[in-house]
């Protein structure tokens, strides 16, 4: 262990380079401050922590430092904030991209040298703020990157989880899942706010209109300012705490009731205590409606009471608050808009539905039937029963709203508009009788035929599954409740307009928007790739391709050029080298450099199709096995690597992490293949694990079932890097095709078009391709242990009379197969691969996030940068 810190105190004299010629003193002594005095920690015995304590401590100095004069500078300019409510911040660690986006990575790394230590070291000491599950999460974070970089005034409003997502092991090849616990050494890079607490009810009844909650928890800020690259801005990201009202009853700890003693306070910490590690699919606790509302309710409650210290007319609300709600986990912020404009601020029912309206934009993130949130009507109106009032007037005005255009549709339709007891045979428009108007409607009974239309509108529904158990459909709700909805990628946000929000879409074409995603250019590619960012800049001449992604496009002419793709080569090779020494120390595989480094990383998901990659990888062992020792002279090796978590409760996804781990448990030790095939998984996927991967990597393989991967995002980060792609025309990858040439990307499977008949079909799908069922048999027959284990995957995608391949894997193997032929027929010519690599980056200028929120902030929040003077 590194011990002593190399400190040859400094002297009195602050500036002007100490003995050994570094040049920033006064950097150091502050260092060796921090770590007296805050950390504690002696400077003869210090560890590698308490040095990354000391520089973070030091560090957030400065941060804060532009943080108060944005803040206040904001204040007095009083302009149109965002207000982005998530759920989830997936925000990785924060040393490197403060340093780095407030420009002080020369005097930090310059100072931290002087105390023996590199601040590539000190990084990794940092614990990962992983309040996310995947991609939703993480698109939350570069966002905020985003925004104050382009100088928005803008705070992200979410949860202080005690847990994040859970640490991911492996026991024998199977996903463990252990808390994690990140806040044990304290937080460096937040400021607790005990001064800024809301109170939030929940149960309890309604008389009158007027709620009495029945338990109360208070929600305190911990801000966490978010620096802008190359501006004086300095963002913010609000996050709520849950705590009791009475920290401690006395009186039952002197009773004896000890635990009682502390009950209340138990409930209270349960409600930001963990984040859900589920990633699309819903769970239907109460816990975690409470947790949605818990944050939502407290971020509008500061920001009605920071509106009003100088504004004193709520109809101004609009003009000053724009809130976006990232997916369904905080649409209970149309109700809970609603009740505080109309019950604590007195306001009308309509002028407060017309400020709430204005107020909330919304954003769809996904299609999965299982991730679009709703609650039981019991459940909602058990917890929060006024807002439960609410949602159901909202949603018989909505309907009643609708009622001549239902009409109307009706009577075009020919159909009978009436109840069937009353119900006459009826003109349609073209003068003939309406259909089923008589003896047949006579026996549906009385069920009005404009009621029975408005249900495809209803807020609220029956749950199809249930009767007569209803929900509240809470991307409904969004809908109706804000100004507008947008999809994350063209082809995403055109499937919500034609499937989920038809109906919608038909009465309010206006409110529909795509945002196609984007990612910060500065966590991933500038710091995770210094090698790469250095060739790029000296390249174009000039860095500012990290703020104006759009400049990469000038390396497009370097892409022919062999000296430049030798040096643009030998950048990834040292990248690859990281990662296999990764590798190495993390699960014990020796993998070889010059192979192929092929990447799948995200969670695990049937629709993301790992199953499909793990059914090619089989093939390509058992084709190596099959080659005489001269013709595997001629195979390109290949490294696969998988990284992602399973969601806890999800039985499929656990048994794919297992398929891995067993088929490199055989795989990598036949020494008939040696190191012409490695299959790797690299447990406890994350956002730091993440950049040292995506810069390695060579090919990255984004297969979804066309049409269920919204957008994806790590496409982007693997496009920006110069990885090559495998893929669907799915999600993003659709325009990252259009920007860097559909014929440089290896694109297979059936169009999102086909899907739904492809579904129907399937049963009796017979078309298997004979590499296919010769894998399938390979698993079934036990090649890779596990037998029974596996045997309903095997299942799932070959027993057509169960209604299985739902996400077509078998269907799409075949030319899934002839896409991996064209990589390694292309690998084997490193030049022209070399030319695409350059041209994916170049291409990727279009998915910066900058450009994403710049969209965000001219069409849907009319919010205007303000920088505060530097
Ligand atoms: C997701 C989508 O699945 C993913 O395709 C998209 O890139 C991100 C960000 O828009 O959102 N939706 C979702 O529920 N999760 C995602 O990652 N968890």
């Amino acid at each position: 262990p590194r011990a002593v810190l190399n400190i040859d105190k400094p002297t009195s004299k602050k500036v002007g380079g100490s003995a050994n010629g570094l040049a920033d003193d006064s950097t150091k002594a502050d260092i060796i401050k921090k770590l007296e005095y805050t950390v504690g920690a002696s400077p003869s015995d210090a560890k590698a922590k308490d040095a990354y304590q000391a520089v973070a401590l030091s560090v957030r100095e400065q941060l804060l430092d532009k943080f108060n004069k944005t803040q206040e500078y904001w204040k007095k300019q009083d302009p149109k904030f965002v207000y982005y409510l998530s759920a989830e911040f997936l925000m990785g660690r924060s040393l490197w991209n403060t340093v780095y986006n407030l420009g002080l990575e020369g005097k930090y790394g310059q100072a931290v040298n002087a105390l023996g230590y590199k601040l590539e070291e000190l990084r990794e000491q940092e614990q990962n703020a992983a309040l996310g599950n995947g991609g939703l999460g993480r698109l939350a974070a570069c966002f905020l990157d985003s925004i104050a970089t382009l100088d928005l005034p803008g705070w992200g409003y979410g949860i202080r989880y005690k847990y994040g997502m859970f640490k991911q092991a492996l026991k024998d090849g199977f996903q463990d899942e252990l808390p994690d616990i990140w806040l044990t050494n304290g937080n460096p890079w937040e400021i607790a706010r005990p001064n800024i607490q809301y109170r939030i009810g929940f149960y309890g009844s309604v008389d009158n209109h007027k709620w009495s909650p029945a338990e109360q928890v208070i929600a305190q800020a911990y801000d966490n300012p978010i620096p802008g690259y190359n501006t004086s801005t300095v963002g913010n990201l609000r996050l709520w705490e849950a705590k009791p009202v009475n920290e401690f009853a006395l009186d039952k700890f002197n009773e004896g009731k000890y635990d009682e003693a502390v009950t209340e306070r138990r409930k209270a910490e349960d409600i930001s205590a963990v984040l859900y590690p589920n990633d699309a699919t819903e769970y239907g606790k109460e816990l975690r409606l409470k947790q949605q509302f818990f944050f939502v309710s407290a971020s509008i409650q500061d920001v009605l009471a920071r509106f009003k210290e100088s504004h004193s007319n709520l109809k101004d609300l609009p003009s000053k608050a724009m809130f976006q709600m990232n997916d369904t986990h905080p649409t209970i912020a149309v109700a809970e808009l609603m009740r505080l404009l109309i019950d604590q601020e007195g306001l009308g029912w309509d002028e407060a539905w017309a400020i709430t309206v204005k107020t909330l934009a919304f954003t769809n993130h996904t299609v999965m039937p299982e991730a679009l949130e709703k609650w039981p009507v019991k459940v909602m109106g058990k917890l929060l029963p006024r807002h439960m009032e609410i949602i159901d007037k909202i949603d018989s005005i909505w309907k009643d709203s609708l009622k001549e255009k239902v009409l109307g549709n009706l009577e075009k339709a020919g159909k009978s508009a009436k109840p069937a007891a009353a119900a006459k045979p009826k003109a349609s428009t073209d003068g003939k009788p309406a259909k089923k108007a008589g003896a047949e409607v006579e026996e549906e009974e009385e069920e009005d035929p404009v009621e029975k239309e408005l249900t495809r509108y209803g807020i609220i529904t029956e749950n199809p599954w249930e009767k007569g158990v209803k929900l509240v459909n809470m991307a409904f709700l969004a809908v109706v409740g804000s100004s507008s909805t947008n999809g994350v990628a063209h082809i995403h946000s055109e499937i919500i307009k034609e499937t989920i929000f038809k109906d919608f879409y038909e009465i309010y074409p206006e409110k529909f928007q795509n945002k196609t995603n984007g990612v910060t250019p500065r966590r991933w590619l500038a710091y995770c790739n210094p090698g790469l960012a250095a060739l790029i800049t000296k390249a174009l001449g000039t860095d500012a391709w990290i703020k104006e992604a759009h400049l990469l496009e000038g390396l497009r002419k370097f892409a022919g050029d062999k000296d430049f793709q030798a040096k643009w080569r030998a950048v990834k090779l040292d990248n690859k080298k990281r990662l296999k020494a990764v590798i190495k120390a993390r699960v014990g595989i020796d993998v070889p450099v010059n192979a192929l480094y092929d990447i799948q990383i995200k969670r695990i998901h049937e629709y993301k199709r790992q199953y499909l990659n793990m059914l090619s990888v089989i093939h390509r062992y058992h084709h190596i096995k099959s080659l005489s020792p001269a013709e595997r002279k001629k195979v390109v090796p290949r490294v696969v690597v998988f990284g992602g978590k399973a969601a806890s409760a999800y039985y499929m996804a656990k048994k794919i992490v297992k398929l891995v781990t067993a088929v490199g448990d055989v795989v990598n030790k036949d020494p008939d293949v040696g190191d012409l095939l490695k299959v790797v998984f690299l447990p406890d996927y994350n956002v730091d694990l993440a950049e040292v991967i995506i810069p390695a990597a060579e090919l990255s393989q984004h297969i979804s079932t066309a049409g269920t991967e919204a957008s994806g995002t790590s496409n982007m980060k693997f496009q920006m890097n110069g990885c090559l792609i495998i893929g669907t025309m799915d999600g993003a990858n659709v325009e990252i095709a259009e920007e860097i040439g559909k014929e440089n990307m290896f694109v297979f499977g059936v169009d999102a078009d086909d899907v739904p008949r492809l579904r129907e079909e399937r049963k009796n799908f017979k078309d298997y391709d004979p590499r296919f069922t010769a894998v399938l048999k390979s698993i079934a027959d036990g090649e890779f242990g596990n037998k029974e284990y596996f045997a309903d995957m095997v299942a799932s995608v070959s027993d057509m009379t169960k209604g299985n391949d739902w996400f077509l894997v078998a269907n799409d193997f075949a030319t899934y197969m002839d896409a991996q032929e064209e990589v390694d027929a292309l690998y084997g010519d490193q030049d022209e691969w070399t030319r695409r690599s350059i041209l994916y980056t170049a291409g990727s200028g279009f998915f910066s996030s900058d450009r994403t929120i710049d969209q965000y902030a001219k069409e849907i929040w009319n919010v205007k940068p303000v920088a505060p003077p530097a």
